[in-house]
């Protein structure tokens, strides 16, 4: 009997998924996240939270805000309020991850400057160039949330230890 070559599906190189404790887990890839309103952020310069380096300027990015992402795919309700104690893990394609809770998301002004962006200073961001770039713009050292080939987004509800 002939053997059969399982070959693996291609990855789609940026398809982002949210995963976990969402109602419906969806997958995007950039030509459904730039179907979404996109909101356009102001430059910034990249700095290390750890060791406070300069890392480059960078020009307005163009995306989709996560909490409009996290909307579509409907959060945690399988109880009262359980959605007050979840909190959302963006994972790179390297395993990087940071953590958004949905307070900041939704409550804070944190939450409207959140965004995963395909664009910057009008032109297409490449896989190279680390996209769908997750960024919080309202950080004090914006280098930690600034995710490169965002893959993820999880949600987790939280559980008090006692
Ligand atoms: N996917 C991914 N994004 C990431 C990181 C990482 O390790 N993986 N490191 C963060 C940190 S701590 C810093 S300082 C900057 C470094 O940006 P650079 O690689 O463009 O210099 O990327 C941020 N985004
Ligand atoms: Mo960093």
């Amino acid at each position: 009997m002939d053997s059969v070559n399982v070959i693996a599906a291609p990855a789609l190189e940026s398809a982002l998924v949210l995963s976990g404790r969402f109602q419906r887990p969806l997958s995007f890839d950039l030509a459904r996240l730039k179907a979404y309103e996109s909101v356009q952020a102001t430059p910034f310069d990249l700095r290390c939270y750890t060791t406070n380096r300069f890392i480059r300027s960078v020009e307005p990015y163009r995306g989709v805000r996560l909490t409009t992402l996290i909307s579509e795919a409907g959060l945690p309700n399988s109880e009262p309020v359980e959605f007050k104690r979840t909190v959302f893990v963006a994972v790179g394609h390297d395993g990087y991850a940071v953590t958004f809770s949905w307070h900041e998301l939704f409550n804070t002004p944190v939450g409207e400057n959140v965004l995963i962006a395909y664009e910057c200073g009008g032109r297409a961001l490449e896989v190279e160039d680390g996209v769908p770039i997750l960024f919080s713009g309202s950080d004090i050292l914006p280098a930690p949330r600034h995710v490169k080939r965002l893959a993820r987004i999880e949600a987790h509800v939280l559980k008090p230890l006692a």
